[in-house]
């Protein structure tokens, strides 16, 4: 009889508020840009499921919106309920702390969804980098780790500690047949892989989000989504066709800009990325209108 190949396998989810580095540590983990990132709160609206694999086994992190305490408008409470949906599912929970930035209420309502979790728990201090003289809250945070089985310090930005937090995981993962792991639906259904790229309309249009985000006011990316109408390639170029969607005709005005100004900023940086993604010539044709239902359908569940 042969012998049965086993390997670590397991969900793991990252948890943390907004803004404290979740969707930067995933790119810095799968070693690729798999989800958007922005110094505003709520970049992340959706969880997003990814594959990571190597010799140890195979992962299914979830990167998940920021929790926030208090929540008054439509959009808000809707992404508010994505992480504790995805928090059941996982055997191991990395909870990202901001350590550069001082302890709010808002780490309570992490800590409550933690609390209620049986699965394995990682406590990470993030953005070490930036946790300098004034900036280094640590102390802060330090009370909270009898909540947790492990405790590290990373840099997600600049990568370093992620291969450390990486052993961690897997060191608290189950050991599962091969075979049943290449048989998990879920794991088939994600392609074992990254399915992310020109060929997909969410990323692409996540891609044109993030821009919008780096070039608009604070109060505006909360009020638009981005919706790609077509991706088609030509022989010398890929055509995507996108749309801008927003509430008010106030906030149209501020993402056109004046003369266009915004929109090309926008529409330029997108289509930077994009090239360099594909490693295409990409051209971008990008419009603003306004919906005012675009809430309900692009955060439908
Ligand atoms: N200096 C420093 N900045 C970081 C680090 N990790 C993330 N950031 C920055 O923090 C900001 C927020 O990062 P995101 O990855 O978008 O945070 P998030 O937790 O996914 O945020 P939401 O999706 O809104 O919940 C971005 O400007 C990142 O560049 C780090 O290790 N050091
Ligand atoms: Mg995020």
């Amino acid at each position: 009889m042969t012998e049965r190949i086993k390997k670590k396998f397991g969900r793991v989810v990252i948890l943390g508020r907004p803004n404290t580095g979740k969707s930067t540590l995933l790119n810095a983990i799968m070693n690729q840009k798999v989800a958007i990132t922005s110094p505003l709160p709520q970049t992340t609206r959706k969880n997003s499921r990814v594959v990571y694999g190597d010799e140890r086994g195979k992962i299914i992190f979830s990167d998940t919106p920021g929790i926030i305490g208090k929540v008054d408008d439509l959009v808000g409470r809707k992404i508010n309920l994505e992480a504790p949906k995805e928090s059941n599912r996982a055997q191991v929970m990395v909870v990202l702390m901001d350590i550069s930035r001082e302890k709010t209420e808002e780490e309570n309502k992490v800590i409550s969804i933690v609390r209620k979790s049986g699965a394995k728990k990682v406590l990470v201090y993030n953005k070490i980098d930036q946790a300098i003289g004034s900036k280094d809250h640590l102390a802060e945070y330090n009370y909270l780790e009898e909540e947790f089985d492990k405790v590290i310090s990373i840099s997600a930005l600049k990568g370093k500690y992620v291969k450390g937090l990486l052993s961690i995981i897997f060191k608290m993962l189950p050991e599962v047949d091969d075979e049943e792991i290449e048989k998990d639906a879920e794991l088939m259904a994600l392609g074992g892989g990254i399915v992310i790229g020109m060929g997909s309309e969410e990323f692409v249009s996540e891609i044109i989000r993030e821009k919008a985000y780096l070039f608009l006011r604070k109060e505006v990316p909360y009020s638009l989504t981005v919706e790609v109408d077509s991706i088609r390639d030509k022989e010398k170029m890929i055509v995507v066709k996108a749309k801008i969607l927003t509430n008010a005709e106030r906030y149209k005005k501020m993402i056109i800009g004046k003369n266009g100004k915004k929109i090309k900023e926008i529409g330029f940086n997108a289509r930077k990325e994009l090239e360099l993604m594909s490693a295409r010539k990409v051209f971008l044709e990008l419009t603003v209108e306004v919906d005012r239902h675009w809430a309900e359908r692009a955060l439908a569940a």
